[in-house]
């Protein structure tokens, strides 16, 4: 490692204070409404796939009202689908046809994306899919050697022109590593990921790389649930906002999360040291579904509120009972409460420090302190009803770090 290259602390700090970021799917598939996996899912050959770019020609498509609304929603990064398994690429690539630069658009998307939000202060993030359906050798390395061996060229020579040609970039998001008859150890050598994420890091000596293309790297990715990995271990969970399985646009999707549930699953990741990646699967055109956007903004005014309790957040060694979940960022503790308790009394078990204060973030208001046995202490003097409807936070300044008992 030579001096000038950053520790892992160092490249992960931006990381931790983030804590928020917005995922994004869009390519060919969303022109059919029925998700990234369409193609697959329908078995539609890949000649009449690929028949699509001729018809993707997003004409409103606009980065900038994406950065635009990531910053409303408070997040503090995109991870964008520079190309998905379907192999169509949003970038330009010397070694495949099959791009949006190449077909009806005739644009760099993820060049527009790059420039969106560098404008808008934006850390970037590109995912980029190892496995591309159209390879046979995907699917059969035996029957058709020569097509698994030109994927995996097509995976390093892309992911160079991803890291070379768009400046800094903060995050690359591998995903479609797993390999149809291959496990464990050997996934990495067939992508020969370790060649691959070296000349990465030689290109980007500050990103950070996730842990899909068969080795660790970097950062732990639950997908759909939130799960801390150990402590000084980065991870981020990665939801979509309705369907399961609808991380590309999904015409009729009918279960959308309300926002409480996305703002507590955001909750429990700060609480946990982790980064939630919350998705959106723009249409066709490039514009962002209103219930998708709904949300977003609704995450982003209660983030103006309390953001300071899920920026930069550290565990807390005490927890809150049954109300709800705790963060801490120095000498300072935050009761997410949930479950707002009915007379406005809240108990808090198992805190050792002295508290100097305890402010609701949404009102300004301090609450009662006392302390009871077995180092309990009550929260009292609170207004009979929650002061904000998905989840409320009090602000506990405490005389050092947070310690439990
Ligand atoms: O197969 C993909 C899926 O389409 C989507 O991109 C998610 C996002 O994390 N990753 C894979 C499923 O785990």
């Amino acid at each position: 490692m030579s001096a000038q290259t950053p520790t892992y602390e160092e490249r992960i700090k931006w990381f931790h204070e983030a804590r928020f970021g917005i995922f994004v799917h869009w390519g060919l598939y969303s022109i059919l409404g029925r998700g990234e996996w369409v193609m697959h899912l329908e078995r539609i050959p890949v000649d009449e796939y690929a028949r699509l770019a001729r018809r993707f020609n997003p004409k409103k498509f606009d980065a900038d009202a994406w950065a635009s609304l990531a910053k409303e929603a408070g997040a503090k990064y995109m991870v964008f689908t520079t190309r998905h398994h379907d192999g169509f690429c949003l970038f330009d690539s010397k070694v495949s046809d099959f791009t949006s630069v190449k077909s009806a658009a005739k644009r760099d998307f993820v060049a527009e994306y790059v420039q969106a939000l560098r404008k808008a202060g934006l850390k970037i993030g590109f995912y980029y899919s190892l496995l591309d359906w159209r390879f046979p050798g995907y699917f059969d390395q035996k029957a058709h050697p020569e097509s698994a061996k030109a994927l995996v060229e097509q995976a390093h020579a892309q992911v160079k022109e991803l890291m070379t040609n768009y400046g800094k970039i903060d995050i690359l998001w591998y995903d479609g590593g797993w390999v149809p008859g291959i496990q464990g150890e050997e996934v990495a050598d067939f992508w020969r990921s370790r060649e691959l994420n070296a000349m990465v890091r030689e290109l980007q000596p500050h990103i950070l790389i996730n842990n899909r293309s068969g080795v660790p790297e970097d950062l732990d990715t639950p997908e759909q649930h939130v799960t801390a990995s150990a402590p000084g271990r980065g991870w981020e969970t990665c939801m979509t906002i309705g369907d399961q399985w609808g991380w590309g646009y999904i015409h009729n999707n009918p279960n959308f999360k309300t926002v409480c549930q996305l703002i507590q699953y955001l909750v429990t990741a700060a609480a946990g040291e982790g980064n939630y990646l919350l998705n959106v699967g723009p249409k066709p055109d490039g514009t962002i579904r209103k219930e998708e956007v709904e949300r977003l903004k609704a995450i982003g005014r209660w983030l103006s509120v309390n953001g300071e309790s899920i920026y930069g957040s550290e565990r807390c060694p005490f927890g809150a009972g049954i109300v709800g979940l705790t963060t801490a960022k120095g000498n300072n503790a935050y009761i997410h409460v949930f479950r707002w308790p009915k007379q406005g009394e809240i108990t808090i078990p198992g805190i050792k420090n002295k508290i100097e204060s305890a402010t609701v973030l949404a009102t300004g208001q301090q609450a009662r302190i006392e302390t009871g046995s077995n180092c309990r202490t009550f929260l009292k003097g609170l207004p009979k009803r929650p002061p904000d409807p998905y989840d409320t936070v009090i602000k506990l300044v405490l005389d050092g770090k947070p310690e439990a008992c």
